[in-house]
């Protein structure tokens, strides 16, 4: 009888751990199959200042990034992913390289471009204001894919001080990194 009640247990312990994992299953699955939720990040410039905003959205064209920011000095400007999700101010040298996953050289007009993480040149305004938003097609908000934002140590979108040339390896002769946003991990 004993031994009976303990069956009886273990298989009831079983049922339930059962509806625990089904329910951990559709979580799962939920969070794969459906678009990624939007991620907001502050920007900061080289004084620690937050001076704007990033928010990046999936589409079915890619990542979807919407930029606001001022205080910046006016004129065309490069903006890329870089490669990761830290931001030292000054220099924000600490965000490395461009995203690369597929291992390309940079820039649009070069032929053994480009990086994933490259994007169009920004514009700011005389005021110094920016509100732009750029379609990454290169780029996904999906966890575990090779080309992801949310890689394990995270990535950082960087405004620089120039406009990028879309050729020179391995950053666009854009200058110096003015502005600096960790998406993801720090
Ligand atoms: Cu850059
Ligand atoms: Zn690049």
């Amino acid at each position: 009888m004993k031994k009976m009640l303990f069956s009886i247990a273990i298989v009831l312990f079983t049922i339930l751990l059962g509806v625990g994992n089904a329910d951990n299953i559709l979580i799962t699955s939920a969070a794969s199959t459906s678009t990624p939720t939007p991620i907001e990040i502050d920007l900061i410039n080289g004084d620690e200042e937050k001076i704007g905003t990033a928010t990046f959205t999936e589409s079915s064209k890619g990542v979807k990034i919407r930029v606001k920011a001022e205080g910046l000095e006016p004129g065309t400007k490069a903006i890329h992913i870089h490669e990761t999700g830290k931001c030292v101010a000054p220099d924000f040298t600490s965000a490395g390289g461009h995203f690369n996953p597929g291992k390309k050289e940079h820039g649009f007009e070069n032929p053994k471009g480009f990086h994933a993480g490259d994007l169009p040149n920004i514009e700011v305004s005389a005021q110094g204001v920016v509100d732009v938003e750029i379609v990454a097609p290169g780029l996904t908000l999906k966890q575990g894919a090779e080309n992801s934002l949310l890689d394990a140590d995270g990535s950082a979108l960087v405004i620089h001080e120039k406009a990028d040339d879309y050729k020179t390896n391995p950053a666009g002769n854009a200058g110096d990194r003015i502005v600096c946003g960790v998406i993801g991990k720090e």
